[in-house]
């Protein structure tokens, strides 16, 4: 059963516990081991080092930027059936290395050990799908490769949305400069690493370590660069947005950003069910999706006792070391988004109607901890910025509201994920025509990405498009030159 992966598998992380990583530059024609080091913390227990990490300096980023230039010929006419041969080996390599992968998503990331699983499965998937996609959708001559791109992937998902943006630029046939998130480098070296022993030329794949503004800014401006796939805030989305308007050239830009997600529950729904649901969608990863719920819409004959069974199960919820078995939800990433989240509570608990929170154990004093907490507000817009942690708002409605629900909803300018929880037909078409939105789900909880089953993708302010571990993707990446051969069919 999967209780028993699960025991096997945190048997085997606390063998690694005292295993540290490393991660430096890895360009095309070398390893930069040597240099000054900054040490990696586990989130949960600062005590614990992971790793060590070396950024990459600017002779670095020129070096990798030539030798991607180089490789692009190359890797463009290497026949696709090869690529995707490396991505499927990636596959294959990922499950071998499942106790390490997650133990890095656990002791770098914080996450819990169900979503660390979560995590490298969705990454394996991502290798497969594309490769798969690739195979039959494309060929060389019908598409070419872009050339030289950037992937620059955020920390919430340090495997899964380094490799979908990653294995997606490969199999698409671009040689790839990857700029993980500063707080993971370690499992995306890792991750790198694996790649080259699947197969990928090493300048085909290069991994450049530092900071955004620093790093990813001189990769984003440079001219051999054809496009960046960015995950990450909007703010930062943006920025890349105006650099690459300032080229004046056809660059292509991905960008999958936050969001402001809501749930619509109405009297007709089975409270249980939404309270699991609310749970795992607000608190899961210590709410640090871009996909997780924030605001929750109540129909205010049923919100007093969904309120009452939510507070109930939040009581239960265990925060703590995510490398036990027991805990529910982990740390939050660093310190900085702690206090963040902290200075959010502190200013929430002033203008809330009343709030409730989860209390903290002992062992939450080692680590970056937020307790998960419970609001009722009066308005969406006491909200005027995406919180990025396990905090969840509530409003009520009444049963003639929905329109204006929908409509203050829409108004917050992000469309990523929404949720609806009711027992009527006409109301759950209603709200999904009329909802802006990249991902709605129907009587469950929200999950972001399905790959190949439910593309993940924001509208508005949430992100360009299109839709990772959907069929478009690798399009984007592209550039058609005459009639591809359709192996999908357009729904
Ligand atoms: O973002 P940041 P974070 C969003 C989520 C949240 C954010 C959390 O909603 O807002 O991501 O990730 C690099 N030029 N999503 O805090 O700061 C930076 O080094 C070039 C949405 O990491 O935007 C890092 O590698 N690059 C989502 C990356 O950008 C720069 C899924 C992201 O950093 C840069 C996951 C610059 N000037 C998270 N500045 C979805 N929609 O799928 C920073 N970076």
């Amino acid at each position: 059963s999967s209780e028993h992966v699960l025991a096997a598998l945190q048997m085997g992380l606390q063998g690694s516990e005292q295993q540290q990583w490393t991660a430096f530059p890895l360009l095309g024609d070398a390893d930069v081991s040597a240099g000054d080091s900054q040490p990696v913390r586990n989130p949960a227990d600062h005590a614990d080092i992971v790793g060590q990490v070396i950024e990459a300096t600017p002779e670095h980023v020129e070096r990798a930027l030539q030798l991607a230039e180089a490789a692009a010929a190359r890797w463009a006419n290497t026949p696709v059936a090869d690529r995707a041969a490396c991505l499927n080996r990636m596959a294959d390599l990922m499950e071998d290395h499942m106790p390490a992968l997650m133990g890095l998503a656990v002791r770098e990331a914080g996450k819990t050990l169900s979503n660390a699983i979560a995590e490298v499965r969705e990454a394996v998937d991502f290798c497969r799908y594309y490769a798969a996609q690739i195979v039959a959708n494309f060929d060389n001559a019908t598409h070419q490769p872009l050339g030289p791109v950037v992937c620059i992937s955020p920390w919430n998902f340090p495997l899964a949305i380094f490799i979908g943006e990653v294995t997606a630029s490969l199999a698409a046939g671009n040689p790839v400069l990857a700029k993980p998130a500063e707080q993971t480098n370690l499992i995306a070296a890792y991750a790198v690493r694996l790649l080259h022993e699947a197969g990928v030329p090493r300048d085909v794949l290069q991994l450049l370590p530092g900071r955004g503004e620093i790093v990813g800014a001189a990769l984003t401006s440079d001219p051999r660069i054809q496009g960046v796939i960015f995950t990450g805030s909007t703010e930062v989305a943006q920025i890349i947005n105006r650099t690459l308007a300032k080229r004046g050239e056809d660059v292509v830009l991905v960008a999958e950003t936050g969001g402001q997600n809501a749930m619509i529950v109405d009297s007709s729904a089975l409270p249980e069910q939404v309270v699991t649901d609310v749970l795992s969608s607000a608190f899961d990863s210590a709410g640090q999706r871009c996909s997780a719920l924030r605001v929750l819409y109540l129909q205010s004959d049923i919100a007093d006792k969904v309120i009452a069974m939510i507070k109930g199960a939040m009581a239960e919820l265990t925060v703590g070391n995510p490398a036990k078995l027991s805990t529910d939800v982990g740390p939050v990433i660093d310190a900085e988004a702690q206090a963040g989240l902290l200075a959010h509570i502190d200013k929430m608990k002033q203008r809330a109607r009343w709030y409730y929170q989860t209390p903290l154990t002992e062992q939450c004093q080692q680590g970056t901890f937020v307790p998960p907490t419970l609001f009722e507000i009066d308005n969406l817009s006491d909200l005027t910025r995406e919180v990025f942690g396990p905090v969840l708002h509530v409003l009520r409605f009444e049963a003639n509201e929905l329109d204006k629900v929908v409509a203050e909803i829409n108004s917050t300018g992000y469309g990523l994920t929404h949720g609806i929880h009711s027992r009527i037909d006409e109301t759950i078409n209603d709200i999904v025509r009329k909802i802006k939105v990249g991902n709605v789900y129907v009587n469950r909880n929200i999950v972001g990405a399905v790959v190949g089953v439910q593309p993940f993708g924001g509208e508005g302010k949430s992100g360009t498009g299109p839709k990772a571990g959907g069929p478009f993707y690798l399009y984007r990446l592209t550039r058609a030159r005459w009639q591809p051969k359709l192996a999908w069919q357009p729904a």
